[in-house]
C-alpha cells in the first residue's frame, strides 16, 4: 500500500492533489488542519493508494509465421474482409432495412434455419432492390428473396441426354464423407436407370477398406440383376471399365473417409487422375453443420466434381446449411435422399422443392 500526504491552504485543494497523483481510487486515512512551522495555517490530507500488483492481461498468441499460413486461412480472411467491407458500406442501408418488420423478420427466419448471415444479408439486399427499396409488404419480399436465391443455384440432370447404346459408357462416382449414403444413394439411383430407364448399367466398388461394404453393394445389384465388379487399384479400376464398357452407364461406390482431412481427398483423387470420363457426385448430408459441408466442398474442389447430392433430407428440420453451399458454391445439385427406403426415397432436385424448405416445418414434407 502506497500512503502519501498532502498539504494545501484549503481542504478542496488538498483532496484535489491527492486526486491527481493517487487516482480516484485512493483512501482518505485521516484529514485535518496543521499548523506550518512558518506559523501558516494549512490542510493537510493523507491518503493511500492499494497497490496490489494486479495479473498481467494474457498476451495474445503469437502471430503464425506467414509461411505457416495456408492458402485456406488466407481465403477465409479474404472472405471475412470482403463481408466486413460490405456490411461497413452498406451499413446505413441495412440498418434502414432492419427497421422494416417484414424484413427483420424473414431475416431472423433465415438466421434459425440455418442460413448463412452474409448469404441472407446479399440477398434480402437484392430483393429489396428489385422491390425499388419497398420493402414492407412480406408476401412480395418473400416472393422476391425466393427468386433472387434461385437465380443463385443451379440444378442438374446428369442422366437426361443417355440413351441405350449411346456409345461409350458414361460413369458416375459417389464419392463423400463416411456414413452419408453414397452406396444407398447408388442403389436408388441405379434402380431408376435400371427399370425406369431401361438402360444397361453396370456397377464397380472402389470400397475395400470397410468390412461388408462390397457385400452390402453387391446384394444390391443382384437384386436388379446389374453385374458387379470390384477393384482394388486404379488398374483394376480401369480394367473393370474396359469389361463393361459396352454398357450405357457405370456406377462407381467409393469407399468414405473423413474428407476434411486433405489428404484422403488426395489418395481417392489419385484413382481419377487423367480420367477425363468419369463424374463425380458429390454425396453430402443435409444434416451437416455448415462448415463441415464447405470444407469438404473445398477440398473436393480438385477433383471436379459434376454435381452435388443431398442426402438426409429428412434428419433435419433446418435445411439452410444444404442451401448455403448451393448458394456459396458454383456446383448443381442433382438429387435428394429423403430417406432409408431402395428405391423409393430419392428425389430430383428442382427449384419448386427448394422452396418447399423455406415453408413452416409442418408444410415441408406435404
Ligand atoms: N434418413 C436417411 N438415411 C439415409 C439416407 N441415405 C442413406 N441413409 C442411411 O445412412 C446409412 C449409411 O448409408 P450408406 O449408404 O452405407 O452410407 P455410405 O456413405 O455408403 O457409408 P460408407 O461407405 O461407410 O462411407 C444407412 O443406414 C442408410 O440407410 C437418407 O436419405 N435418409
Ligand atoms: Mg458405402
Amino acid at each position: 500500500m502506497q500512503v502519501k500526504t498532502f498539504r494545501a491552504p484549503t481542504m478542496d485543494r488538498a483532496l484535489a492533489q491527492v486526486k491527481k497523483e493517487l487516482g480516484p481510487d485512493a483512501i482518505i486515512l485521516s484529514s485535518g488542519k496543521i499548523t506550518s512551522s512558518s506559523g501558516e495555517q494549512q490542510f493537510e490530507v493523507s491518503a493511500a493508494l492499494d497497490r496490489t500488483p494486479q495479473p498481467a492481461p494474457p498476451q495474445p498468441p503469437a502471430p503464425p509465421a506467414a509461411e505457416s499460413i495456408s492458402a485456406e486461412v488466407k481465403g477465409d480472411i479474404q472472405e471475412i474482409k470482403s463481408f466486413l467491407s460490405l456490411l461497413i458500406s452498406s451499413k446505413d442501408y441495412f440498418t434502414h432495412l432492419q427497421m422494416k418488420e417484414p424484413v427483420a423478420e424473414l431475416y431472423h427466419s433465415l438466421l434459425v434455419r440455418g442460413f448463412d448471415e452474409k448469404q441472407i444479408y446479399i440477398l434480402l439486399n437484392r430483393a429489396a432492390s428489385e422491390l425499388n427499396g419497398d420493402a414492407g409488404d412480406a408476401p412480395r419480399l418473400f416472393d422476391a428473396f425466393c427468386s433472387q436465391m434461385l437465380s443463385k443455384m443451379r440444378f442438374s440432370r446428369p442422366f437426361r441426354g443417355i440413351s441405350n447404346s449411346s456409345g461409350q459408357p458414361t460413369t458416375f462416382s459417389f464419392v463423400g464423407p463416411t456414413g452419408v449414403g453414397k452406396t444407398t444413394t447408388l442403389a436408388k439411383i441405379a434402380a431408376y436407370l435400371k427399370i425406369k430407364r431401361q438402360l444397361d448399367i453396370g456397377i464397380i466398388s472402389l470400397d475395400t477398406y470397410r468390412i461388408g461394404a462390397v457385400d452390402q453393394l453387391r446384394t444390391y445389384a443382384n437384386i436388379l440383376e446389374v453385374p458387379f465388379s470390384v477393384a482394388q487399384s486404379k488398374s483394376e479400376f480401369e480394367k473393370a471399365r474396359i469389361d463393361f464398357s459396352h454398357f450405357d452407364l457405370i456406377l462407381v461406390d467409393t469407399t468414405g473417409r473423413n474428407f476434411l482431412n486433405r489428404e484422403h481427398v488426395r489418395q481417392l483423387s489419385s484413382i481419377f487422375e487423367g480420367d477425363r470420363k468419369t463424374s463425380h457426385f458429390l454425396v453430402l448430408s443435409a444434416a451437416a453443420k455448415d462448415d463441415d459441408l464447405r470444407q469438404t466442398i473445398l477440398h473436393f474442389k480438385e477433383m471436379e466434381l459434376h454435381s452435388l447430392i443431398f442426402t438426409k433430407i429428412d434428419e433435419t428440420i433446418h435445411h439452410g446449411c444444404m442451401l448455403n453451399q448451393l448458394l456459396r458454391f458454383d456446383y448443381p445439385l442433382a438429387f435428394m435422399g429423403t430417406g432409408q427406403r431402395v428405391p423409393e426415397d430419392i428425389e430430383q432436385a428442382s427449384q419448386k422443392r427448394i422452396l418447399s424448405f423455406l415453408l413452416p416445418v409442418r408444410s415441408q414434407n406435404t
